[in-house]
């Protein structure tokens, strides 16, 4: 089989061992510990065999018994003491695996999510929330079973094929080599196994993910669902995945039973190997009955390892799949982050806004989205976007706090190219309202805390006033204790968009970016937020992606978007004497045929 090139800077097994930092030594105790009671499984049949031979069946064996009783006492009590040190070790042992798991786990999983809020926007539109997830639970558990089980199975089933052997050749190695001849056909038998198992396990995995993307898109899109009444189809949807990664995991099982049969029959044969050849070593005289009886009674330990092979085997290659997705999330840089010799800004900024010759294109886009956009909000101005729906009003704001960079030109602040700053210090003082709302599972305090922690509560009221909230708040049953569910559900859609802009208000933003904030809000309360935003008490530069021309009229400058090219800009009166496009939406929304 082709051997996959690795894409990663270390090896999986690499990797493990890197993140098992801190726990190594009590880990390679753990691994000593496993060899010990392996080893010291071997300690019965070897006193047994020893009893057979001096008590039992050996030449001097009535004699022995009544001269040397004390030696027969002390074999038995020795089998006693070394069981039970060997359940005191395999304690000790099964504890050290169950820690090491879990730090590892644990650790893991810290640094998976942080690299996931640390990335940019183009990977939150490449992965899906429910691959994501499957990454942080299902694929991590799989990592926590190689520390805990796979890596313990290997060195217990090796340790106990390896000391029983070289047990056997110890004792009588004729004897031995008849028994371990066979071996190496299981070995041989495990590798076409693993070829075959291999990427079973890969598509087990991805099954997996399409199931938990489709619940999680599900759920998280219930309103839809409910709104479509298509439940029965969305049923129907996750039953296919659900057997898809049910048929998925039989035809893995499958896979083995495969090969189960042969690997039983080799070790079935050992017992026999065991009666034909030990019977006839035995006649021979070239065995005695004490070795006979250490042998039989240690055959499992040659035939167990061959047949727990298999299920090592598959349960490294589910490992393996699952690991290669962790690496590729836990290796992932994103694309857009601080550049090394970036500025530090921890103060305000003035608030002056350029946009020198700037065009986009999305990275999974066919054609441009913004052409050779240049133009300059001053420190305090408010500058309006207008345009049709497509047009890139939102495309063209995401460049401001760098969540995409452009493909041409450069956007500036206060002179510093914004990718020249620091992102904390750029984002940190950017309000930004976005066209999707998106509400946390917490108290309307809270949301709109949100980017400050530290904030009062009466900063709160103030900034739930300046966005025209506190009246809806007051009259809300527990007022700003109020849980708004996830996504804010339970609130209408214009007393969402006044929370966010609330939010976005509450850090006292050097520039605030609104994008359709008062899309859903009549056009009373509008003008009030209008009126608010213009008596704010902190300097601050505005962005505002409108549609009304009531939010626009009074702008210091208007740009009017279309096709990703500034179709016209200037001001009110400008717009309307030039009569173009901004005219005829006046005209349009005012009803009037002649301004
Ligand atoms: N687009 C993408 N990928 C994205 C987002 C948008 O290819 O992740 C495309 C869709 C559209 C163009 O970019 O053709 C501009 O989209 P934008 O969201 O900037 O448009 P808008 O002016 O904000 O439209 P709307 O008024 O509907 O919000
Ligand atoms: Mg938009």
């Amino acid at each position: 089989m082709k051997q996959e090139t690795n894409p990663f800077p270390k090896t999986k097994l690499q990797w493990l061992w890197e993140n098992m930092k801190g726990c190594r030594g009590i880990y390679f105790v753990g691994m000593a510990g496993t060899v010990v009671y392996n080893i010291l499984q071997l300690t019965v049949p070897y006193f047994s065999g020893k009893i057979v031979d001096l008590f039992l069946t050996g030449e001097n064996a009535r004699e022995n018994l009544s001269t040397h009783r004390d030696l027969f006492y002390q074999l038995i009590l020795a089998m006693v003491l070394f069981t039970l040190l060997r359940c005191v070790i395999v304690y000790g042992v099964c504890m050290i695996y169950e820690h090491v798991s879990q730090t590892v786990l644990y650790r893991v999983r810290n640094y998976l999510y942080d690299k996931i809020q640390r990335q940019d926007m183009t990977f939150y539109s490449t992965y899906r929330t429910g691959d994501l997830m499957t990454r942080l639970t299902g694929d991590l558990d799989a990592i926590r079973h190689m520390v805990a089980w796979i890596i313990r199975m290997v060195i217990e089933s090796f340790s106990l094929f390896a000391a029983a052997a070289i047990f056997f050749l110890y004792t009588n190695w004729k004897m031995a080599l008849c028994l371990l001849v066979i071996a190496p056909f299981v070995f041989w038998i495990i590798y076409l196994f693993r070829n075959k198992v291999a990427p079973m396990h890969a598509l087990l995995r991805e099954k997996l993910s399409q199931m938990n993307t489709c619940a999680q898109e599900n759920i998280s899109g219930n309103r839809v669902v409910k709104a479509f009444a298509r439940e029965d189809y969305e049923i129907e949807k996750f039953d296919k995945a659900n057997r898809d990664f049910c048929e998925t995991n039989k035809a893995t099982a499958m896979v083995w039973l495969k090969f189960f049969p042969y690997v039983e029959t080799i070790a079935n044969l050992m017992p026999l190997v065991m009666l034909g050849v030990g019977g006839v070593f035995l006649i021979k005289g070239q065995l005695t009955m004490g070795e006979y009886v250490a042998f039989s009674g240690l055959i499992w330990a040659i035939a167990n390892p061959m047949r727990q092979m298999g299920n090592i085997m598959n349960e490294f290659q589910r490992f393996s799949a699952a690991s290669r997705k962790v690496m590729e999330l836990y290796y992932s840089e994103p694309k857009i982050k601080d550049h090394e010799d970036a500025k530090e800004h921890p103060d305000r900024f003035d608030g002056k806004i350029e946009f020198k010759n700037v065009s986009f294109q999305y990275e999974d886009g066919d054609l441009p989205v913004l052409h050779n956009i240049s133009f300059t909000v001053n420190p305090g101005e408010t500058v309006a976007i207008m345009g049709e729906t497509g047009c890139g009003k939102t495309s063209l704001i995401n460049l401001i706090p760098r969540f995409y960079e452009p493909t041409e030109g450069k956007v500036l602040i206060d002179g510093t190219p914004v990718e020249n700053l620091r992102l904390h210090d750029l984002r940190r003082h950017i309000g930004l309202a976005t066209q999707d709302v998106l509400l946390y599972s917490d108290t309307i305090e809270g949301n709109i805390a949100y980017g400050d922690g530290s904030i009062k509560i009466n900063d709160v009221v103030k900034f739930a006033r300046y966005s025209s909230a506190s009246d809806f708040i007051a009259k809300m049953p527990e007022g700003y204790d109020t849980i708004v569910g996830e996504r804010g559900v339970g609130l209408s859609g214009g007393q969402k968009q006044r929370i966010s802009l609330a939010r976005a208000l509450a850090i006292r933003p050097s520039i605030l970016i609104l994008d359709d904030t008062t899309s859903a809000v009549d056009m009373e309360t509008e003008k009030q937020i209008q009126h608010s935003l213009k008596e704010l008490d902190f300097p601050c530069t505005k962005v505002i992606i409108a549609q009304r021309i009531s939010t626009t009229r009074d702008a210091d400058r208007i740009v009017v978007l279309r096709d990703g090219y500034i179709e016209e800009s200037g001001t009110h009166e400008e717009l309307l004497a030039k009569k173009g496009y901004y005219y005829e939406l006046v005209k349009l929304q005012t009803g009037l045929d002649e301004l």
